[in-house]
């Protein structure tokens, strides 16, 4: 049932604000600072953005933008790259700026949903531009490179640390902040299906809903709004789940031939990983993309439950969180596979040279 206009916000919110601790909100009183002595903002998040990503840069540029009128606040993009399909949707998404194009040498450069550096790409020459720099992230990370970092890995989005973060500093928000913040946390927590679905992400899900997030509308965008060519990529990848070590580890894989045969790009490729994270009895799983004609390929990880496949990915020289961590390996598919394959069947306890030769099927 549609939702009458303006009826929750009349309303107290159900669950109040967050408490902070003591030096959490000496953190956020030092960025709320910086950001009023800030004339020109520009806020970006990591390189091949997800819907945290996005979210969490437009949330938190909406929402400035909405209550400081007079600065310049810019929205950035890290790559060069169109904004994903099904992030059109998102208030604010058409001033999406790639970061190439942004000559200016803000005041301050906020990054959202990054833990390095190397992970802003294009955005990084402004982050050198910048007079001072601010982080918010919940991912691991071995050094902060920002100026003011706020860095929870408990947190099971950035989103939910923007949050925190406007609602401590009174910054209201609007139900357009409130869409983009709810779409970061429900796909950062895979529609609040993984482990990272905490108490805390239904209590900051409830106070956005309240302020006017609308989930209905941000599941039909994100996830009920495939085009068909993707769904055909779809079904070649779920045609070419594997699983190896007895059904615990599960892999598939896409060439860069089956996204040019099916008419698909690569940043429409995210959510391929959780059709190989869907078989019964697995508990880690690799979907691998081949990115293109430079001979590399993009790994994805899952684990499904308590084991972490985030080292897996640093060994590669990734990153990531327990349950999603991504890498990217110069070579073949059946070479990323040769080399990741046994280090997951280490991961689930099993002697790595059970995994055998991998043989996989030609592109489509
Ligand atoms: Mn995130």
């Amino acid at each position: 049932m549609p939702r009458k206009a303006g009826s929750s916000m009349d309303k107290i919110p159900l669950v109040p604000a967050p408490e902070v601790s003591p030096e959490r909100a000496d953190a956020y009183w030092g960025i709320l600072e910086v950001i009023e002595d800030a004339q020109t903002i520009a806020i970006s998040g990591h390189t091949s953005p997800d819907g945290d990503a996005l979210g969490s840069t437009l949330g938190l540029g909406l929402a400035l933008r909405e209550r400081f009128p007079n600065k310049e606040i810019t929205f950035l993009m890290a790559d060069d790259a169109p904004v994903p399909r099904i992030y059109r949707f998102l208030p604010g998404a058409e001033e999406l700026v790639p970061a190439v194009r942004y000559a200016e040498d803000p005041d301050l450069f906020i990054s959202v949903d990054c833990p390095v550096l190397e992970r802003l790409e294009d955005a990084r020459e402004v982050v050198q531009r910048s007079r001072f720099v601010v982080s918010f992230d919940h991912h691991p990370a071995r050094e902060e490179f920002a100026d003011s970092s706020i860095r929870r890995v408990d947190a099971a989005s950035a989103s939910v640390l923007i949050e925190e973060f406007l609602s401590f500093c009174t910054i209201s928000i609007s139900p357009d902040v409130a869409n983009c913040l709810f779409c970061g946390l429900v796909t950062d927590t895979g529609r609040f299906q993984y482990q990272n679905a905490d108490p805390e992400s239904f209590v900051v899900a409830s106070r956005l809903v309240a302020a006017g997030a609308e989930p209905s509308r941000i599941s039909l965008e994100v996830y009920q709004s495939q085009r068909i060519e993707y769904l055909h990529l779809e079904s070649i990848v779920m045609g070419r789940i594997r699983t190896v070590v007895n059904g615990r580890v599960a892999f598939s894989y896409a060439r860069a031939e089956d996204l040019e045969g099916c008419g698909v790009s690569q940043d429409e490729c995210d959510g391929l990983v959780d059709i190989v994270r869907s078989v019964g009895g697995v508990e880690v799983c690799l979907f691998l993309k081949e990115c293109g004609c430079d001979g590399k390929v993009r790994g994805n990880l899952r684990s499904k439950g308590p084991l972490d496949v985030s080292g897996v990915a640093a060994s590669f020289g990734g990153g990531g969180h327990a349950a999603a961590a991504g890498f990217t390996y110069e070579g073949t598919i059946e070479e990323t596979l040769a080399a990741a394959l046994p280090m997951l069947a280490e991961l689930v306890g099993a002697d790595p040279a059970s995994v055998g030769p991998i043989s996989v099927d030609p592109a489509l």
